[in-house]
Order: C-alpha cells, then sequence, then structure tokens
C-alpha cells in the first residue's frame, strides 16, 4: 500500500505576467482575427466603338445603371472621347449582371457595344 506524505503547504507562485487559463504549452491567440471585411467592390465599364449610335449607350446608361439623362449622356461622351468609361460599382454578382443585361439588350438591337467589370481598389 502506498501513504501519501503530507507536505508543508506551498506559497502560492504570483507569476510575473499576466495569468492564463492555458497550460504552459498552450497556444494563445494575442487578437481575434477579423472575422468581417466589406465585399470586394467591381466597376462596370463600357467601351468605345465606332458604331453603336449615341442615343442607344445613353438610354442603356440610364435603363440599367438608373442615371438621369444628362448624367447618362455625360457618361456616353465620357467613353466616347476617352473609349471607356464607368457606369457603377457594384458587388461582384451584381456587376455581372448588369454586364449580360447591357450585352443582351445591344446585341438584341443589332450592336456591337462592348461592356466588362473590373475589381477595384
Ligand atoms: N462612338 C460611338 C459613336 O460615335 C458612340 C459610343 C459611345 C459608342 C459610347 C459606344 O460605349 C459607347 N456613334
Amino acid at each position: 500500500m502506498v501513504f501519501m506524505v503530507a507536505q508543508t503547504p506551498k506559497k502560492p507562485v504570483i507569476p510575473a505576467s499576466r495569468p492564463s487559463v492555458a497550460g504552459d504549452d498552450a497556444v494563445v491567440l494575442e487578437r481575434r482575427a477579423q472575422r468581417v471585411r466589406p465585399p470586394q467592390m467591381y466597376q462596370v465599364v463600357l467601351l468605345n466603338d465606332d458604331f453603336t449610335p449615341m442615343e442607344f449607350v445613353v438610354q442603356i446608361i440610364q435603363e440599367f445603371f438608373g442615371k438621369d439623362r444628362e448624367t447618362a449622356t455625360q457618361i456616353m461622351l465620357k467613353i466616347h472621347l476617352e473609349g471607356k468609361g464607368v457606369c457603377g460599382v457594384y458587388t461582384r454578382d451584381v456587376a455581372i449582371t448588369k454586364v449580360d443585361q447591357v450585352l443582351q439588350a445591344s446585341r438584341h438591337a443589332g450592336h456591337p457595344l462592348q461592356c466588362t467589370t473590373e475589381p477595384i481598389e
């Protein structure tokens, strides 16, 4: 039979650093990782061409990007003069849908208007 030998109770050791509930060999994360980030945003860009009528582009910008006629005309002229222009900024799925809608409406009307989307920042 084994008998326990009574020991003199030791004074508790107060750690120099802050106490930890984990053991000495545990890995303790200093800070919680950030769990949410704002979504990546995508700009939808119209490209210039020599054939699509200006009026059609203005209507496309109004209909699919919710711009008033004056703003849509300014965007169309910027595209006409500079080669391309941003019509709106959206989350990925919405941006892809806008591109699809523009391309479908353009092909349906027989115009070669091109539309793309690209991530920003
Ligand atoms: N360049 C075209 C024209 O002169 C007009 C145009 C503007 C076409 C914008 C496409 O994304 C575009 N008729």
